[in-house]
């Protein structure tokens, strides 16, 4: 039942167009709880208050599902060969956002349809996926699951395939044919250390999401520090990725979803700040840019134009 029940799940997955599946034994993550606990108590989550109030279910997922046995990580690539402009003066959009549609929406739909299979071809199995959407260390379990070792700008890297890719996370109650975890090849590279413009990254495998790009476009509700420069992002930001030496592999996705939105897609930030609150909803209507709102919309605009 082990390998039929792991082999049908290798499948279903490239099925889906995962770039890779991995399976991780079931446990209460310890070691990293207590890192989790560390940078939680050092409050370098800044304001997304929700990981406090879930840390019990994020080391111990069982508080989720009862009979866990196991975790199944996949990666989906979003990297595509279209560039941003080298204009200074045209605002960016991180990749995993610029395109069409949600990625949860895209990842959720595919993990479902792979659940659904395991559960109709084997009975008494039970499953619960997740991509970014609960109480999951989704990092954690594909190091575990290995897919990838945890860089030292904190993402996930395969030395295939670099790291411009989603991970999602299925539980379920059957023991599986784990994987090992793979090597950290960062050696003694600084390069995504040393190219964050913010030192959001303040040690090797550690972020203060305070100092973040990232979260100050994406999560921040409030001001931006006026100490922060964007950098010209104004959503997300892809700088510690791009400069990552694994990430030169040029493996890209197919998938139409994660093409870069024409509408907005190297537009002057003049253009984009003029957009009606209207014309902000229905342009980015179930994409990721609408967690922002208009407001961050503006502010991140002001701010890229200097006038904030
Ligand atoms: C909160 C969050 C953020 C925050 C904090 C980032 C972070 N690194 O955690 C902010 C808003 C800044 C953010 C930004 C981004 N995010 Co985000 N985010 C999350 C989220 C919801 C939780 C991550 C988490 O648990 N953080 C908690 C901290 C403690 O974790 P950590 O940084 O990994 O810290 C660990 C290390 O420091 C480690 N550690 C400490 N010392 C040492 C020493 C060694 C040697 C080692 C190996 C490790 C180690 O211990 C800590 C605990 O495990 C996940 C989804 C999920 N549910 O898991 C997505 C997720 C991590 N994000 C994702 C993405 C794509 C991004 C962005 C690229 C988006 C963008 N382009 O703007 C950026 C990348 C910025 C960056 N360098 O991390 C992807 C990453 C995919 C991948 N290949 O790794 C995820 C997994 C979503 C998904 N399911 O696909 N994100």
């Amino acid at each position: 039942m082990k390998k039929e029940l792991s082999d049908f799940i290798r499948k279903a997955s490239e099925n889906e167009n995962f770039i890779k599946c991995g399976f991780s034994k079931f446990e209460i993550l310890k070691k990293e709880g207590e890192l989790l606990k560390a940078w939680l108590d050092e409050n370098r989550n800044g304001e997304m208050k929700w990981m406090n109030n879930s840390f019990e279910k994020r080391i111990n997922p069982s508080l989720i599902q009862e009979d866990i046995k196991s975790v199944i990580s996949l990666a989906y690539i979003y990297d595509t060969p279209i560039l941003h402009s080298e204009d200074s003066n045209i605002p960016r959009i991180s990749r995993y956002a610029w395109g069409n549609r949600d990625y949860h929406k895209v990842i959720k739909k595919k993990l479902k349809s792979i659940c659904s299979a395991i559960e109709s071809g084997f009975e008494g199995v039970k499953t619960k996926y997740y991509i970014d959407d609960g109480p999951v260390m989704d990092k954690t379990w594909a190091v575990r699951s290995g897919i990838g070792w945890q860089g030292k700008n904190t993402n996930i890297i395969s030395n295939e395939f670099g790291s411009f890719f989603f991970i999602g996370t299925i539980f379920i109650n059957k023991e599986l044919e784990y994987d090992k975890s793979t090597e950290d090849l960062c050696g003694s590279c600084m390069i995504c250390i040393n190219e964050c413009p913010t030192n959001a990254l303040y040690d090797e495998y550690k972020i203060d999401s305070n100092l973040c790009i990232s979260y100050q476009t994406i999560e921040n509700r409030g001001e931006i520090p006026e100490s922060i420069n964007i950098k010209g992002w104004i959503f997300g930001c892809d700088i510690c990725q791009d400069v990552c030496p694994f990430n030169g592999k040029k493996i890209f996705t197919s998938d139409e979803n994660f093409f870069p939105k024409e509408e907005v897609f190297n537009k002057s930030a003049f253009e984009l700040i003029n957009f009606s609150e209207e014309k902000f909803n229905k342009t980015f209507d179930g994409t990721p840019v609408k967690r922002t709102k208009y407001t961050g919309w503006i502010r991140n605009l002001k701010k890229f134009m200097g006038t904030l």
